[in-house]
Formats: C-alpha cells, sequence, structure tokens
C-alpha cells in the first residue's frame, strides 16, 4: 500500500462516557477499530490507533453523586474498568487518551482562547431543550412525543447565559465538504441523511458552555463557566498525541484517516466537530465511519426489558476470539445487528467449532502421516486476496468474514471429496499433493483471520509448525 505522504494510518474510536462500565457497544466499535488498525498493520502500513475515555459533564458528575464518590476516583475507576476490558479483548490500541488528563485540559483551554479571540465564540444567552443522557440539545424533530426516544425521558429546558460557538456561517462550507467527500461520511446512506439534515435545516449557532456544571473544564476566559462536554470531548482525537492546543502545531497524523462512531453520534461529528476544526484552520478528518446499533432479541438493551448481554458473559462462553468474530459477523458493519445468545452460540457451532475448528484439526490430524520431508509450511501466506483486501479497506468486515468462511467450507469439502484418510494407504503421491494443498489453505486462511481473531491465527500457524493438533473451539 502506497501513501505519498507517508503519514500514519490514523484510526479513532469515541471516547466512551465512563458513567457507567464499559459495554457490548463499546466493545463493538473498539473490536471493529483493532481489526482495521491490525490489518493496515499486516499490510505493512504505519498506523496510529487512539481510544480513550470521555470524563467530564453532567451526566458523570451526577453518577459520582450517586454512589458517593469523588468525581476524581470514580471516573479513575470507571476508565480503568475500560483499559481492562480492552486488555482482555485482545485490543492493540497505540495510545489510551482521558479527558480529564492535565495536559487534555490546557490544549482544550487554549483552543477555546483561540476561539474566542478569532470571534468563532461569543457571549450570549441560550434556550434549548437539552437531554442529559445524550448530553445534546435536541429539536422538536428529534423527539418523539415530547421524549429523547434513545433515553426515553422528557429534555430539560436550558434558558442560561452561554457562551456560543458560531455554526451557521460556516454551515454552506461543511455542505459542500460533505457533499464533494473531503469529508467522507460512511455508509452513503448516511452521507444522504447527514447531507438532508443540512439542506432542510439551519445550523444554528451552538451552546459550549454551561454556568451549573462544575465538572468541567472551565472556560478560560470566564471561570463561571465550563466547557460543553462535546468540545472537551472531540480535542481527544489531537490531545492523543500530547498535542498543545496550537493550531499551527497540528500533530502529523492529523487528519484521521478513518473515525469510527456508532450512529447516535453521528451528528454531532459530522458538525460540531468539523465546525472547531474549520475555525481553526485544520483540516477536517478524512473519513466518519458510521455503524449501527447491537440489539438484542430486536430491542435496545435495557435494564428494565431484561435483554443486556454482558461483555463479560460472552467472553466466558465464546472466548476472546469467539467473542470478536460473533460480534463482528452478526451483520453488515452500518447496519444495525441484532443479536441473541442462542443465535450467537449457533453461529460459534457452526463457523467455529464446526467450520474452522473441524478443518485445522483434521488437516492437522492427517499431516502427521506426511514423509517429514514433504511436511513443510506453506510460505506466503501473508497476501492478501484483492477482492478480500477491497472488503477490509472499505470496512465490510462481515462480508470480508464470509469471504474467508466460503474458503473454510470450500476446504472442509475438499477433504470430504478426495477422502485424504483412504488416499494415504491407496495413492501416497496423491495424498502428498492434496494435503499440500490443504495445509497451504489453512496457513492462508491463519493469515487473513489474523486482524479478527489474532490467538485463533497464532495457534493455528504454531500447530502447523509442531505438527500438533489443537481444538481450538469446543462445541457448546
Ligand atoms: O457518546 N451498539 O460516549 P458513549 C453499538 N462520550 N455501538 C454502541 C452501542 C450499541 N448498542 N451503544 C454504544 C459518547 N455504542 C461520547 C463520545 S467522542 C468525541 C465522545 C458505541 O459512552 C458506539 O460507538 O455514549 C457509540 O457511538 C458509542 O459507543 C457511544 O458511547
Amino acid at each position: 500500500m502506497s501513501n505519498a505522504s507517508n503519514k500514519p494510518f490514523f484510526i479513532t474510536t469515541p471516547v466512551y462516557y465512563v458513567n457507567g462500565k464499559p459495554h457490548i457497544g463499546h466493545a463493538y466499535t473498539t473490536i471493529a477499530a483493532d481489526v482495521v488498525a491490525r490489518f493496515q498493520k499486516g499490510s505493512g502500513r504505519e498506523i496510529f490507533f487512539s481510544v480513550g475515555t470521555d470524563e467530564h459533564g453532567a451526566k458523570i458528575a451526577a453518577k459520582a453523586k450517586e454512589s458517593e464518590k469523588d468525581p476524581q476516583v470514580f471516573v479513575d475507576e470507571i476508565s480503568e474498568e475500560f483499559k481492562k476490558l480492552w486488555g482482555k479483548l485482545h485490543i492493540q490500541y497505540s495510545s489510551f487518551i482521558r479527558t480529564t488528563n492535565p495536559k487534555h485540559i490546557a490544549a482544550v483551554q487554549k483552543v477555546l482562547q483561540t476561539l474566542s479571540d478569532t470571534g468563532a465564540i461569543y457571549k450570549g444567552f441560550y434556550e434549548g431543550l437539552y437531554c442529559v443522557g445524550c448530553e445534546q440539545f435536541k429539536t422538536a424533530d428529534d423527539l418523539v412525543d415530547g421524549k429523547c426516544p434513545d433515553h426515553n425521558s422528557v429534555p430539560e429546558l436550558m434558558k442560561e447565559e452561554s457562551y456560543l460557538m458560531k455554526m451557521t456561517e460556516l454551515q454552506p462550507e461543511l455542505t459542500k465538504k460533505i457533499k464533494n467527500d473531503e469529508l467522507a461520511v460512511r455508509p452513503e446512506r448516511y452521507k444522504k441523511e447527514i447531507l438532508s439534515f443540512l439542506e432542510g435545516e439551519k445550523l444554528e449557532d451552538i451552546s459550549i458552555s454551561r454556568k451549573n456544571v462544575s465538572w468541567g473544564i472551565p472556560l478560560p476566559f470566564d471561570k463561571t463557566h465550563t466547557t460543553y462536554v462535546w468540545v472537551d470531548a472531540f480535542l481527544n482525537y489531537l490531545t492523543v498525541f500530547g498535542w498543545d492546543g496550537d493550531e499551527k502545531n497540528v500533530p502529523k497524523e492529523w487528519p484521521a484517516d478513518v473515525q469510527f462512531i456508532g450512529k447516535d453520534i453521528l451528528r454531532v461529528h459530522a458538525t460540531i466537530w468539523p465546525v472547531i476544526l474549520m475555525h481553526l484552520g485544520i483540516p477536517v478528518q478524512k473519513t466518519l465511519f458510521t455503524h449501527g446499533h447491537i440489539l438484542s432479541g430486536g430491542k435496545k438493551m435495557s435494564k428494565t426489558l431484561g435483554n443486556v448481554i454482558a461483555i463479560d458473559d460472552l467472553l466466558e462462553r465464546f472466548g476472546v476470539d469467539g467473542t470478536r468474530y460473533l460480534l463482528l459477523s452478526a451483520g453488515p458493519f452500518g447496519e444495525d445487528v441484532d443479536v441473541t445468545v442462542e443465535r450467537l452460540t449457533e453461529k460459534y457451532n457452526a463457523d467455529l467449532a464446526n467450520g474452522l475448528g473441524n478443518l485445522v484439526s483434521r488437516v492437522v490430524k492427517l499431516a502427521s502421516n506426511l514423509q517429514s520431508t514433504t511436511y513443510r509450511q506453506q510460505q506466503g501466506g501473508e497476501e492478501y486476496p484483492e477482492d478480500l483486501k477491497k472488503l477490509l479497506s472499505g470496512y465490510k468486515l462481515s462480508e470480508a468474514l464470509q469471504y474467508i468462511w466460503k474458503k473454510v467450507a470450500e476446504a472442509n469439502r475438499y477433504i470430504d471429496e478426495t477422502k485424504p484418510w483412504e488416499l494415504v494407504t491407496t495413492n501416497q503421491a496423491e495424498f502428498e499433493t492434496v494435503m499440500q494443498k490443504l495445509l497451504g489453505d489453512i496457513a492462508f486462511i491463519a493469515s487473513w483471520i489474523e486482524p479478527f481473531m489474532p490467538e485463533t491465527a497464532e495457534k493455528i500457524k504454531q500447530a502447523l509448525q509442531e505438527r500438533k493438533t489443537v481444538p481450538l473451539f469446543e462445541r457448546i
């Protein structure tokens, strides 16, 4: 893969709120980003993969109070839970940024000062409906029966003195950038969605400060206000490099090649974030890739409905690679995907225990009958076929898995048809040919699955090298 500027491939996940422990949705985005980072790295590209936690704001302050903890102690604990989960899921991130990091705070203040100095931020008065669950202002159109559909709660009417950031004047330029893919919103239907929003509505200047939220970054030019949590949060994508907030000094990795987000935060990422960058004269992110939500049994997961699927339960049942595989193969990346433990279990048995696991164990066992001189590990397993490369470069992750699993099925069928366990006594030469092909197939499959299932890829490579069979996945 060539890249003229030699810039590392920079991929981001959202920084997640630390109002509660990490859940399956957070894991979903992060595993997907890890797969892409590993794929790019495996293709010889230098990468930077950032993750982190979003730790300020009213929602988190309220949770800390509920658990009778000092907010900093509270966010330290939960942020650690995210780190622990990423460790368990074998997420190979480059850096973990926390928005309570003092350097991040200083950079946010510097940016705010710049925006105020250039007139992009001005003092005014703001009146609007605010959903604390979303930490977002809502328009009448966003509400269903007067409630935020995501949180099933009536937003509060905020009416206070506030600093505002100019949005309206940059709306035509922003629309143009999204239209011509300078900021590519993907999949295509999210681009359409955001363009129809931008074309249908005037972007109001937004409130970027709060007077009554003390758990936040004070505005450097008016300490009676703290920064709106999203302005604070977005800048993580730059402060993750230790950036000091000076727009003339932007990290070389910027702009992000792709930012992975869920559809719940598409609008803010496609409006407020690029507008901040435009005010600062910094290029906008290249691609904003939006995925759908994970549903459980057709419904949003909720404690009241009792349909929450805990990530730790998945890990216990399916192991790390099983969990990574099952989440990413549950449906097209971009669409909502509906999961149930029953369906995941079926797929685990079909694709992993019977499919890949059975293939590897059969081939390695049969290979013990090979003359040791002809048993050689196939080389060149690192190459991705063009079709697979295209799928992975386009973030078509479940399609990439389908592509690989078609090869798994073909190899299993090839064994059934050629019956090498008979050839071993009837036709040694043919046996050797069949086994060479199968060993080659497995070596390829092992390297193709590496971004998705790093541990399994390693186990297969070892099994091939040591000629020792391993049960990769036990039927449940
Ligand atoms: O919004 N299915 O943090 P957050 C799939 N701090 N993905 C899901 C999901 C689900 N059911 N639920 C959550 C925030 N996600 C802000 C972001 S970034 C500058 C600030 C994933 O903890 C998905 O990526 O609410 C979604 O966009 C994100 O978690 C929201 O995480």
